[in-house]
């Protein structure tokens, strides 16, 4: 069996390299030929623990890597589906492209596998027109892996994979269980689309539920940690660790696919949405009490430790230490210092490479990210005032978090 996998980014990429790497014929495509002659020369592909590793196994077993489409058994396309900011709904041009190109290429009797997150009702809408009759199998695998620990996760995580038939099914379970060691679950496609955007959706409201919770007690001079400690006690509890907003590139954008396609009905998501993406300007508040309190003026003498959207990736999208400062441009106020470990190539004004010159050059140091560079070394923060939005430093004088 021949897998020829769409996409080589996030998701792509550790896949095919997984499969190759348990014995399936993989060919790896991407519409860049940058991306396409960087992975053929053995080049760097992104920050994950294990992938380097990884690589060097699936190449060694022969994946290969090309731009054009190949005549395969099974396709998987996983490429990015962005969402229309305006009408909250998803953007399918990517899938629907990729998919059409497949179907350029592809003989009947072949498995197209979509496995990029998409709005339930997507491939119903959108690819299966596309097959115009033809005798091509349909399936929809979404993906789970958390990155900073995708590859444990891809092994051990159970899936779900919608079909329309038992057979084909079968077939691609049999497939992902090349190297998958969880439950893999069997459903119609369907229900496979929309159990994958509620589960995001979920994690978006249980996290929305903890920064609310963070600012009542701020209100209320209380210490939101102790009391979720607390709250956490109970066996049937588990709430959330607040914080200074939600990042990424699926918690942050799946939840407005259910509110663009239900916005009567979605409310409950909607309002989640709406307190995660408010929580860069309720962290710019605090600062400017925090500021005041400590007679600092100049909003230049702040430092936001941290750019990527959560602790130990170098993965900047939609992240809440972007979203503030774009709060901080729109407010026409003086840019703060920033610095990420993770981050080599200059993104944002007043962007530091070190963190000594970094914190030299600030009076206040937001903790946005709690980098293990940081967590392991909180004496540097010794002297500086700090506001940790990610609840990091033990108790400490001049501490303040959300
Ligand atoms: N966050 C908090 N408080 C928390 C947990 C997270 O503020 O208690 C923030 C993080 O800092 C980050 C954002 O939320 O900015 C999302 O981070 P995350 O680590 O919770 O999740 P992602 O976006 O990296 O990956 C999610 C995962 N989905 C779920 O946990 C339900 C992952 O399993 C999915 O595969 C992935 O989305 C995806 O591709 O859909």
């Amino acid at each position: 069996m021949l897998v020829n996998v769409i996409g080589m980014g996030y998701i792509g990429l550790p896949t095919a390299l997984m499969m190759a790497s348990h014995g399936v014929n993989v060919i790896g495509t991407d519409c860049n030929p940058e991306r396409i002659n960087e992975l053929s020369t053995g080049g760097k592909t992104f920050e994950e623990k294990g992938l380097a590793e990884l690589f060097s196994t699936a190449r060694a077993a022969g994946i290969r890597f090309t731009e054009k489409y190949q005549k395969a058994d099974v396709y998987i396309v996983s490429v990015p589906t962005p969402y229309i900011k305006k009408t909250r709904k998803i953007d399918p041009q990517y899938v629907i492209a990729a998919c059409k190109s497949v179907l350029e290429t592809c003989d009947d009797g072949s498995i197209l596998v979509v496995e990029s997150t998409i709005s339930p009702g997507t491939i119903d809408k959108f690819v299966r027109p596309l097959l115009n009759g033809r005798n091509i199998r349909l399936a929809h695998a979404p993906e789970r892996i958390i990155p900073g620990n995708m590859l444990h996760e891809l092994v051990h995580n159970a899936r779900t994979i919608g079909v329309d038939d038992r057979e084909t099914g079968e077939t691609i379970k049999d497939l992902y269980a090349s190297f998958c060691e969880g439950e893999i679950v069997l459903t119609d496609i369907r229900t496979a689309e929309m159990s994958k955007v509620v589960e995001n959706t979920f994690r978006d409201i249980n996290i929305a539920f903890a920064n609310e919770l963070a600012k009542i007690c701020h209100e209320a001079g209380m210490d939101v940690y102790e009391v979720i400690r607390i709250a956490n006690r109970h066996p049937r509890v588990n709430i959330l660790a607040p914080g200074p907003g939600v990042g990424g590139h699926c918690i942050s954008v799946d939840p407005w696919f259910l509110v663009g396609d239900y916005p009567k009905l979605a409310s409950l998501i909607h309002t989640a949405r709406d307190v995660n993406d408010g929580m860069p300007a309720f962290v710019l508040k605090r600062i400017a009490e925090i500021m005041n309190e400590n007679g600092i003026i100049d909003l230049s003498r702040v430092g936001l430790y941290g750019l990527t959207y959560k602790e130990n990736v170098d993965d900047t999208r939609e992240s809440p230490t972007l979203q503030l400062l774009d709060v901080i441009r729109e407010a026409g106020k003086p840019m703060p210092q920033v610095y990420d470990p993770f981050i080599s190539r200059d993104m944002v004004p007043n962007q530091h490479h070190d963190l000594d010159a970094f914190l030299e050059a600030c009076d206040l140091v937001v903790i946005m990210v709690g980098h293990s560079e940081l967590r392991d070394n909180l004496s540097v923060l010794d002297g500086k005032i700090v506001f940790d939005t990610r609840n990091i430093m033990p108790q400490r004088n001049r501490r303040y978090t959300l």
